[in-house]
């Protein structure tokens, strides 16, 4: 519907239009956000905002490109004061093809001498003849292409001082040249001068009124006299000019800001006029290219079984430790982020609710405690159509890293470590260890000249040998090797649900590495990018302390 429409209705509807003035996107925001029907295009906003009189000092085109932002950054009608029209009846009709191409609702035109000054300023308000007056009213309704885009005719007389008579006998000339409504300006201190027009109109045709200096009267007071809309035309920028007054000026004597930060909007509410949001949710949808990646973090498992750590992730998750001054999962975040890797899914079961990193998403796993990983990381992954990277919540790692694994390109990798693999002493975590095509000596200097190998065996049946390789707990799958995970997650699962055999207990408490195992026994490619450092777990109190010393 077009909001020349949607204001015709408002018109038609029972009930007094109530109007506020604005003169830019954030003001008319404000206006639609505090529950008003349509926004005035105020002269007198526009021009303060612009820093000149209100005296037709500015073009039609500036009023215009004002109107437009705002009738764009709205979804109620504009209503746009238009002066006198900003000339003869020669620019009247030009102006209102403009107009009403943008998309106003309505105009204004007040009968005054172009170039006017603003209603509440003494002296000078001449008043143009009825004659001519009435020639532009019939020139703008000549020039509507739509039959609901409206004009509004604005009788000065009162502010001009010819009298009650004067004022009727204008706006019945007006309203007989097609005026869509009568505009009857006062600068009285009360509302007795409306209330005796309106009473003589004998609601001839719909009355609008601005109650600038007769600010006490009430809405249902002008509704009870029959005024059809009424237009607090400047009490929103007045607010800001004193809002804003007093806040600059405390900030400049006291030498901070801390003292009104809880006076001033937020930095939230900031965003959210803006549509930053909004603008947020799009992008996920529409810059969806083939190369967008999310990384999905399973971090839902409690750290108890460690002693070294048991006092430490006892109330917290593992994904939220501090490392000084910033949780686990914030650093990852903040190298995936560098990495442009902005869709970050945490599953968290154990302490979920502790979980908490901007922009990073929360998939809940209420079965955490009965079932393995995978499930976890199935829990993220069903909803993912594009790449994916899947990191251990207990891993750091560098941005290098990332971008190599990201340059492998190959449906399913594992970053896999050929450095001295830590081994299994003491309460010491199991490595996962991985067993490839390629060369396994470790060593701790080396140059891989092609660093990418095939798996030839992996998880639990790759007996701890020094120089066997550990995954990494990092790997990158293509939008092909979701597909893979999550066609062969439903198979096993349908397998088991149906088999009595022992496997269908093992299926439950499967973790990514067995998982890993089953699609490389079927046929299924995986592929290990060599590295041999920038990553880090931390699972003992020594690891801890040693990321604390690395990140200072
Ligand atoms: C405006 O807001 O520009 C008006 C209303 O024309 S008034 O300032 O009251 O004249
Ligand atoms: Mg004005």
């Amino acid at each position: 519907m077009s909001k020349a429409k949607k204001l015709r209705e408002l018109f038609a509807n029972e009930k007094i239009i109530r109007v506020v003035g604005a003169h830019n996107a954030l003001s008319a925001k404000l206006v639609e956000g505090a529950g008003f029907d349509a926004v005035w295009s105020s002269g007198l906003e526009i021009s303060t905002s612009f820093g000149v009189p209100d005296a037709n000092i500015l073009t039609m085109t500036d009023f215009l490109n004002v109107s437009s932002i705002m009738n764009e950054a709205v979804s109620i009608p504009i209503v746009a004061d238009c002066d006198t029209g900003f000339g003869n009846s020669n620019n009247v009709i030009h102006m209102v093809k403009k107009y009403e191409a943008a998309g106003i609702a309505a105009v204004c035109l007040e009968d005054k001498y172009f170039p006017k000054v603003n209603s509440f300023i003494p002296g000078r308000q001449e008043l143009a003849s009825i004659s001519e007056f009435v020639g532009k009213i019939l020139a703008a309704k000549n020039a509507q292409l739509s039959k609901d885009f409206m004009v509004i005719a604005r009788v000065e007389a009162l502010i001009a001082g010819w009298g009650m008579d004067e004022a009727l006998r204008r706006a019945g000339a007006y309203a007989d040249a097609g005026a869509d409504a009568i505009l009857i300006h006062s600068k009285s201190k009360t509302i007795d001068e409306i209330a005796e027009f309106a009473k003589r109109w004998k609601n001839m045709s719909p009355l609008v009124v601005v109650p600038t200096t007769y600010c006490d009267v009430h809405i249902d007071d002008l509704s009870r006299i029959n005024i059809k809309m009424v237009i607090y035309a400047n009490q929103g920028i007045r607010a800001s000019i004193k809002s804003m007054q007093e806040v600059l000026g405390r900030i400049h004597k006291d030498g901070t800001s801390r003292n009104i930060e809880n006076h001033i909007s937020t930095m939230e509410e900031v965003f959210c006029l803006q549509g930053m949001h909004k603008m947020k949710e799009d992008e996920l949808v529409y810059s969806s290219t083939s190369d967008k990646i999310v990384a999905v973090i399973p971090a839902a498992g409690d750290h108890l079984e460690e002693y070294s750590m048991k006092d430490i992730s006892k109330d917290i998750p593992i994904t939220m430790l501090d490392i000084n001054g910033k949780s686990l999962l914030q650093r990852q975040a903040d190298i995936l982020n560098r990495s442009k890797i902005y869709d970050i899914r945490v599953i968290g079961g154990y302490k979920k609710e502790k979980i908490s990193v901007e922009g990073v998403k929360i998939i809940p796993n209420l079965e955490y405690e009965t079932r393995g990983m995978i499930h976890s990381i199935m829990c993220a992954l069903k909803d993912i159509k594009d790449s994916a990277f899947i990191i251990y919540g207990d891993t750091l790692f560098d941005y290098l890293l990332i971008s190599k694994i990201l340059n492998t390109r190959r449906d399913i990798t594992l970053a896999v470590d050929t450095s001295n693999v830590i081994g299994d002493a003491g309460t010491g975590k199991k490595p996962e260890l991985v067993l490839t095509d390629g060369p396994v000596k470790s060593r701790r200097r080396s140059l891989h000249q092609d660093s990418l190998h095939a798996v030839k065996d992996i998880g639990s049946s790759v007996k701890y040998a020094k120089d066997n390789l550990q995954f990494t707990g990092i790997m990158f799958l293509s939008q092909k090797g979701v597909e893979i995970f999550k066609k062969n997650y439903a198979k096993y699962e349908k397998e088991y649900a149906r088999s009595k055999s022992p496997e269908a207990g093992t299926f439950c408490r499967m973790n990514l590495i067995d998982f890993l195992k089953k699609l490389h026994d079927s046929g299924y490619g995986i592929d290990c990018l060599y590295v041999n450092s920038g990553w880090m777990e931390i699972h003992s109190l020594d690891d801890y302390k040693l990321a604390c010393s690395i990140f200072k």
